[in-house]
């Protein structure tokens, strides 16, 4: 069998270069564990950034995946399936919607809300043809496609990839008055993530959404909350905008409902805005697929069944409160919702990335954002025993 070196080597002689990936190479993994082709154990602080909050390998996903490839796994769209409706009534029922419709990645479901949201413009508020904005915010993180891309304020996500879509405007993020301020009689929707999550873990201001949806609902523009990262069960409640009862227009799913084992994403909306959309208008070759559906069934199954909202809640806290305690000049902020935790380091301890290898060589996984932040979001299966074990593993990276 080859060694992670070669593998390594391999991989980027043959591989696009797009990522700069921490120097291990996975090749098992079983709840919150992941373990290297040597053989060495991890602690997945990561979770394939919140795709995987039902743990690796979940039986009940696995055995729903299993017993659909023994049936039917692709059909398209042009004809029904059996296990599409109850799975979109599954998941309209968890998120209090009337309406769903079913993508395959996060960005795709970004690019079907903004889609939807200009259609509704047109169709219901009668915005002039072709001038419908969508207003957006700084630092934000929705996907990798050329319109997403187009509104990104990382020169990175952006640089080279022009000309941007037109019909965006971007605001501050955390900032109601400039949203008030930037919204014209054109503006059709209000696009938000409710925590920043590749901005580093950025926790809005309390509050904060529940004004934005009252002052989306004051002119009749669509709060669109993308929930792709925040969404089942990370951030302590089935979806993030619980906390403030905030619910969205239209919101954006995907990572977790997919259980760690296949891309399953989705909007969602009331019937009012989605009856815009018609027969031919949008779709996709393998969105609602059967293999998809019944394994979204099963992902929404063991968030309800083992209430990991419940569990995200309580062990998010205390994570976070012992990070506190940890003995170190180091941490400059710590923040998060739920098992969504950012630790932002002082510029003087130096960059998150030599602490994230430092942690990899003890045994455990997790990722780096903007220079200085490290991010925490272990499977929500983890438990408090283990949580502590992790908690030992940060303050020892940290010494010295
Ligand atoms: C990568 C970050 C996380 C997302 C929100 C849509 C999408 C994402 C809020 C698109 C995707 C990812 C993709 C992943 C890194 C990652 C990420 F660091 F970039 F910001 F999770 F924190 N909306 N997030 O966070 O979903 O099309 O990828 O399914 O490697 O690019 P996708």
């Amino acid at each position: 069998m080859a060694s992670s070196k070669e593998l390594i080597r391999i991989t980027e002689k043959y591989g696009a270069h797009n990522y700069h990936p921490l120097p291990v190479v996975i090749s098992k993994a079983k709840g919150i564990w992941v373990w290297d082709v040597e053989g060495k154990k991890y602690l997945d602080m990561l979770s394939a950034y919140s795709a995987v909050n039902q743990g690796h390998r979940h039986p009940a996903v696995l055995k729903a995946l299993k017993d659909q490839m023994e049936r039917v796994t692709l059909t398209s769209r042009a004809f029904h399936n059996d296990k599409l409706g109850p799975f979109l009534q599954k998941l309209c029922k968890v998120s209090q919607m009337e309406v769903a419709l079913p993508m395959n990645t996060g960005a795709e479901a970004v690019e079907t809300a903004i889609k939807l949201a200009r259609k509704w413009g047109y169709e219901v508020k009668r915005v002039p043809k072709n001038k419908a904005e969508i207003i957006v915010c700084a630092e934000n993180f929705h996907g990798r496609t050329s319109t997403i891309v187009g509104f990104s304020t990382d020169p990175d996500a952006y640089t080279g990839f022009g000309p941007a879509m037109p019909g965006f405007k971007i605001i501050p993020y955390d900032d109601t008055k400039a949203l008030e301020n930037a919204i014209t009689k054109n503006t059709v929707g209000f696009l938000v993530e409710p925590i920043q999550g590749e901005a580093g873990v950025k926790v809005p201001a309390k509050g904060y959404l529940a004004k934005v949806k009252q002052i989306c609902r004051k002119h009749n523009v669509l709060f669109i909350a993308d929930e792709v990262q925040t969404g089942f069960c990370r951030t302590g409640k089935w979806f993030c905008w619980q906390h403030e009862n905030a619910k969205p227009d239209i919101m954006i799913v995907g990572k977790a409902l997919g259980g760690g084992v296949y891309p399953v994403s989705a909007i969602l909306s009331s019937w009012n805005i989605m009856k815009v959309i018609k027969p031919g208008q949008h779709g996709s070759t393998f969105g609602g697929n059967p293999l998809a559906c019944a394994v979204g069934t099963a992902a929404l199954d063991v968030l309800a069944q083992e209430k990991l909202d419940v569990r995200s809640q309580q062990l998010g806290e205390y994570f976070r409160s012992q990070l506190g305690k940890i003995k170190t000049k180091k941490i400059k902020d710590i923040r998060g919702k739920g098992l969504l935790t950012g630790m932002e380091l002082h510029t003087s301890a130096g960059k998150a990335r030599p602490y994230c290898l430092k942690m990899k060589e003890m045994g455990m996984l997790a990722k780096d954002t903007h220079e200085q932040t490290i991010r925490f979001a272990p499977p929500l299966v983890i438990t408090k025993k283990e949580v502590d074990w992790a908690i030992k593993v940060i303050a020892k990276a940290l010494e010295g």
